[in-house]
């Protein structure tokens, strides 16, 4: 008998004997520091810590309750999920992700590798510093994970077979409800609207019936897609960042859905880099936002049409002009899921420090208003978006059309 035999939110005292317990990492007697270091909006992370030898380990666990809100309860089945995805994303992408040692369905925690030698991405880019590998690193788990994980690859049975151990309802609520509805509806009265903006949002968001058609459209292909397993979170904060390389983690969101909805976000994520950058006056900074943008996209195109010719199995997908086809339909998605994200962390109850933090409350309310004008753009021209170049156009007719 344990104590760790039945569930319960671990605190910084007991991790020392949980990890003890489960695995065999520190020395017995080892003195260990636990230090909880979570900074999502769900769950409890957790740094183990020997001072003599300087080796660390993670453990992450999910609380029945979410960080930000303590009504909003959800599945702590989320870990699992999150552990087996990350297993299986090794085998696509090694070096692109964490490193999982283990993980405990009764506890509802893993135990993982620490990356402390990394920084998040989303502090590292608010702090105006630059990521020369991120592009290539980016894309390289983005086509191996999604592309890996369709029908055009993997046997359609075992595809189905991950579309059901993947299912993830209660996590895919949330961005139906986050993402999806309540941007433009303030349906369950939870957006957070910058005062100084509140007409322009529901001139521009609330009262724009088109725009609702179009995201109705949208929030119909998230749920009905069931395209590739995408990582569904893959924001700034999902990615941790130094000048060697790249770890892509946090998938909890995962399940079969659009492509186009993972690599939406990160160029969505890179312009709110970008609108900090620019609040501070980080011009080289802010260059090399918009030039990592362009090549995120471009980069994909290219080793997705590689990857696809070299790793196609389905016969009717190896019809001549398919793969282009295809491809074009997941940077029509991008591009609605960039604007997606751009609205929803603007006006939506999870929003981001980059914006959040900009101090001058003139700048800031610019800031929205860009990302709110760019993301219409998407959403709406969606069809005319094919090359990286298109999405950099968008931002940049945004800023042109609100300087005074
Ligand atoms: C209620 S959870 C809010 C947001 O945090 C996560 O990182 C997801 O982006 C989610 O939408
Ligand atoms: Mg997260």
């Amino acid at each position: 008998m344990s104590r760790f035999d039945s569930y319960f939110l671990m605190k910084e005292a007991d991790v020392a004997e949980y990890i003890n317990e489960k695995l065999d990492f520190f020395a017995s007697g080892a003195q260990l520091e636990v230090k909880e270091i979570g900074d999502g909006n769900l769950n409890y992370v957790f740094r183990i810590r020997e001072e003599k030898t300087r080796k660390s380990i993670i453990v992450k666990q999910a609380g029945e309750a979410l960080r930000i809100s303590a009504e909003m309860k959800i599945s702590t089945d989320r870990n699992r999920i999150e552990s087996e995805i990350l297993l299986l994303q090794y085998k696509y992408a090694p070096g692109l992700v964490p490193k999982i040692y283990q993980y405990d369905t009764v506890m509802c925690a893993c135990i993982m590798e620490d990356l402390s030698d990394y920084q998040l991405m989303r502090y590292a880019l608010m702090e105006h510093k630059t990521f020369p590998r991120f592009a290539d690193d980016v894309t390289t788990y983005m086509v191996n994970t999604l592309l890996n994980t369709t029908d055009v690859v993997m046997e359609h049975k075992e595809k189905k077979g991950l579309v059901k151990s993947f299912i993830n309802p209660e996590l895919c609520e949330i961005t139906e409800d986050l993402v999806y509805t309540e941007p433009y509806n303030n349906v369950n009265k939870r957006n957070l609207v910058t005062p100084a903006n509140a007409q322009f949002v529901q001139k521009e968001l609330y009262d724009d019936e088109a725009l609702h058609l179009e995201v109705a459209k949208l929030k119909f292909e998230f749920m009905n897609n069931a395209q590739a397993l995408i990582h569904g979170d893959l924001h700034t904060g999902s990615v941790f960042v130094n000048q060697q390389g790249t770890r892509v983690f946090d998938p909890e969101f995962a399940f079969y859905g659009p492509m186009g909805y993972d690599i939406g976000n990160v160029i969505a994520n890179l312009f709110f880099a970008w609108d900090n950058g620019n609040a501070a006056g980080a011009k080289d900074f802010c260059d090399w936002v918009l030039k990592t943008a362009v090549e995120v996209i471009d980069l994909f195109k290219k080793k997705f049409l590689v990857c696809y010719a070299q790793r196609v199995t389905d016969v009717m997908a190896k019809t001549k002009g398919f793969a282009e086809y295809y491809l074009n339909t997941i940077i029509i998605d991008t591009a609605a899921c960039t604007g997606l994200e751009l609205i929803r962390r603007t006006v939506g109850m999870a929003q981001v420090k980059d914006v959040t933090t900009i101090a001058d409350q003139e700048k800031r309310v610019f800031a929205e208003r860009v990302n709110i004008i760019c993301a219409k753009d998407c959403i709406v021209n969606r069809r005319n978006f094919v090359t990286g170049d298109d999405f950099v156009q968008a931002f940049l007719r945004a800023l042109k059309a609100l300087k005074v």
